[in-house]
């Protein structure tokens, strides 16, 4: 490999360029050729400054995450970044793009950091399940303080070069287009002067001053955190900052990092990394199809969904004509959005300015007509495959030809709504999660004819709309919902055996999940769909009703509910359930969690082995990023497939047979052969 590092001298001025595609990461040429460069700069005494930049889309994007968990390769990190912080030449990092990670601790080993303003930093380890191993834990406390380094640590999220330089991580803004001469001007006039060391700050005594901005910080964290362990290890490793010295800061540093690396959390979040972009690819849809350009979008239905859905393109610049039947709907539709922006720029999300930009690109309509010009048309109707089909088949005639007509449905046949159009190619299934404006999960469902160009540009699409798209074949329910019911088919008869039901919720919470089966009951509410009728009873659902217990709306459901809806387990339902259950001449008997557990992500994992099997889902990891962004499964598990392998398949496959339900013959088979399922 040729060496990604090259130098280029400017006067008395050595810049260090990395050209290392496709975003700098520091791989173990690009440490060597770095080391190399410093080395080169400090043994020349024609040379009086060092500039560091990156060729390509950015700065430094971070340690490179292939080279985790195989044997470390020298030089290391650290070790580099000590030597040329060391330098009594100044060295400045010229940062463009996103220096993340490793790559904003080169910039803090740097004496200097200028940045254009389109540039960010972060130290996204956290998010890897990880902490800056290159000492970022202990000079940016010392650079910017222990306040201003905690959300950059624990919270991972990088920030714009002009907050970086509000809290002195950046020390000026140079222009966008001329970062090496701006660099390399602001080199110079540092000749001469002592260099400031960020390992020699004092900015961290901040947190000395004050030792409670950690525990506040970690409350002020706690639902964000919860389950995982990096976060915890960043916010000690800030406030060793300031407690210990640099050289024992790093060393504490290195311990927890060490421990991270090691354990199953960041394995399973490395895993996501890179399944959240293989999600992205379609094996057999070569990377260069052409795509169909989206300039105007059609949404038909402005319900909840319809109106999420807009959102999405609304917020990303991509004008809306949403479509109603009647003007009451539409107008109540429209008000909603414009009241969830509204909520947004209270937050201080978004501008009063943004909140209009994005209203304005939307025109409301009545009439199919207005749609006729739509590059893409998605429909959010009544999930009924006549109302759908009545739609495609409206559509067909009305919308421009090369248009792609998406359906949002949750689970019915796209092949079968393609039937009702001329176009069975450009027709595809866009699954949006409720809220459809913040899940962001979408399900990309493939038709058996659907078009490569077609399927190239909903993903596409889908990333300019913020969204993580998977593709699932078509069959009930697609990857996510189709599993989903195998767990709640298990909830349900677990306890018309006799578990409980609070408990049901609970080991799904303690899993990491954000709420259980019946505590979601009660949020969207018992009565959904409920015949009214209190005397007819056939399921436990219709026996609360029954009892007028619908739910958090009026205080009970599954729980009952005090004024701050915290909710407490009712003997009341707990009879009604065993009435029910004695009634149907089912036996009641106490069930364990374990028990609780196993039964309601086994059958999930299962089912999951089948949607492979069946080719339902390309590969395992797309079935993590569908559970992960549509459903709240634990980052830091890697998702139901990543996560079964992790406890073994052999162990999933015991636990079904023990509880007497369906082993698939693909599951059998990972099982006893690699114990993996890709
Ligand atoms: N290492 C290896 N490959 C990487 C990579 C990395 N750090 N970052 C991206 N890639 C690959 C990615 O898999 C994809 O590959 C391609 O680059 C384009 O990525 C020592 C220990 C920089 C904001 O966490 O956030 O430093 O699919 O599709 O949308 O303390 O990539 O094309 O084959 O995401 O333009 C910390 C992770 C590492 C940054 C660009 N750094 N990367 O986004 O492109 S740990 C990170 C990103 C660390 C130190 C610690 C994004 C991006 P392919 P992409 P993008």
């Amino acid at each position: 490999m040729t060496n990604p590092i090259r130098t280029e001298r400017h006067d008395n001025v050595l810049v260090v360029i990395s050209d290392n595609p496709p975003v700098n990461a520091l791989g173990q040429a690009v440490r060597a050729g770095l080391k190399n460069a410093i080395e080169e700069a400090l043994g020349d005494s024609a040379i009086e400054a060092v500039v560091i930049r990156c060729d390509g889309q950015t700065f430094f994007a971070g340690a490179d995450i292939t080279e985790f968990g195989k044997p470390p390769v020298g030089p290391n990190l650290p070790e580099t970044l000590d030597a040329m912080e060391a330098s009594d030449k100044p060295v400045v990092a010229a940062i463009h793009g996103t220096a993340l990670g490793g790559g904003c601790e080169v910039a803090l080993a740097c004496h200097y950091r200028v940045a254009v303003p389109s540039a960010k930093l972060g130290l996204p380890e956290v998010k890897l399940g990880l902490i800056p191993g290159a000492a970022g834990t202990q000079r940016m406390p010392r650079l910017v303080g222990a306040e201003a380094a905690l959300p950059l640590v624990v919270g991972g999220n990088p920030i714009p070069a002009k907050k970086a330089e509000a809290i002195g991580l950046v020390d000026t803004l140079v222009g966008e287009d001329s970062l090496e001469a701006d660099a390399i001007a602001f080199a110079k006039s540092k000749i001469g002067q002592p260099v400031p060391r960020a390992s020699e700050g004092t900015a961290n005594e901040d947190g000395v001053r004050d030792p409670d901005i950690f525990d506040r910080f970690r409350a002020s964290q706690a639902r964000r955190i919860r389950g995982f362990d990096a976060p915890n290890a960043a916010i000690e490793a800030v406030k060793a900052a300031g407690q210990l010295s640099y050289a024992e800061g790093v060393k504490k540093e290195r311990e927890l990092f060490t421990k991270l690396m090691t354990g199953t959390q960041s394995a399973a979040m490395r895993h996501y990394f890179f399944a959240e972009r293989a999600a992205n690819k379609i094996d057999d849809v070569p990377r260069d199809t052409p795509l169909i350009p989206i300039k105007k979008v059609g949404v038909i239905g402005a319900g909840t969904m319809g109106g999420g859905i807009t959102m999405n393109f609304l917020s990303a610049g991509i004008p809306v004509t949403i479509l109603e039947m009647a003007q009451d709907a539409l107008d109540r539709g429209t008000s909603v959005m414009r009241k969830n922006y509204e909520n947004t720029a209270r937050k201080g999300r978004m501008s009063d300015a943004q909140v209009e930009q994005a209203m304005g690109l939307l025109t409301p309509t009545l009439s199919y007509d207005d749609l006729a010009d739509c590059d893409l048309v998605i429909e959010a109707v009544y999930e009924s495959m006549d109302v759908k089909k009545q739609v495609f088949s409206k559509l067909d005639e009305v919308v421009k030809e090369g248009a792609i007509l998406a359906s949002n449905t949750s689970y019915l046949d796209i092949d079968e709504i393609a039937t009702a159009t001329k176009r069975p190619g450009y027709v595809v299934g866009m699954h949006f999660f409720s809220p459809a404006n913040v899940m962001k999960l979408l399900e990309v469902v493939r038709g058996e004819k659907t078009r490569d160009d077609v399927l190239a540009t909903v993903m596409k699409l889908s990333k300019k709309i913020g969204k993580v798209a998977a593709v699932s074949g078509v069959c009930p329910g697609f990857i996510g919902n189709r599993m989903l019911s195998k767990r709640q088919e298990q909830a349900n008869e677990l306890i018309m055996e006799g578990a409980n039901y609070w408990d049901v919720d609970d080991v799904l919470l303690e899993f990491g999940f954000p709420m259980g089966p019946f505590q979601m009951g009660d949020l969207a509410g018992i009565d959904i769909g409920w015949h009214r009728d209190p005397t007819k009873v056939t399921t436990i659902r219709e026996a609360l009703c029954a009892a007028e217990r619908f739910g958090q709306k009026n205080g009970k459901g599954f729980y009952d509910y005090d004024e701050a809806r915290n909710r407490t387990p009712s003997d009341e339902v707990k009879q009604i359930i065993a009435d029910f259950a004695a009634r149907e001449g089912k036996e009641q008997r106490e069930i364990s969690k374990d028990e609780i557990r196993e039964r309601l992500l086994y059958p999930m994992v299962n089912e999951g082995a089948k949607i492979l099997e069946e080719g339902m889902a390309q590969r395992a990891s797309d079935i993590d990023v569908v559970w992960i962004n549509g459903y709240g499964w634990p980052l830091y598990t890697g998702g139901p497939m990543f996560w079964a392998q992790t406890i073994g398949l052999d162990t999933v496959v015991a636990g079904l047979e023990k509880y007497e339900l369906p082993v698939s013959a693909h599951l059998r088979e990972k099982a006893r052969g690699t114990g993996k399922f890709d």
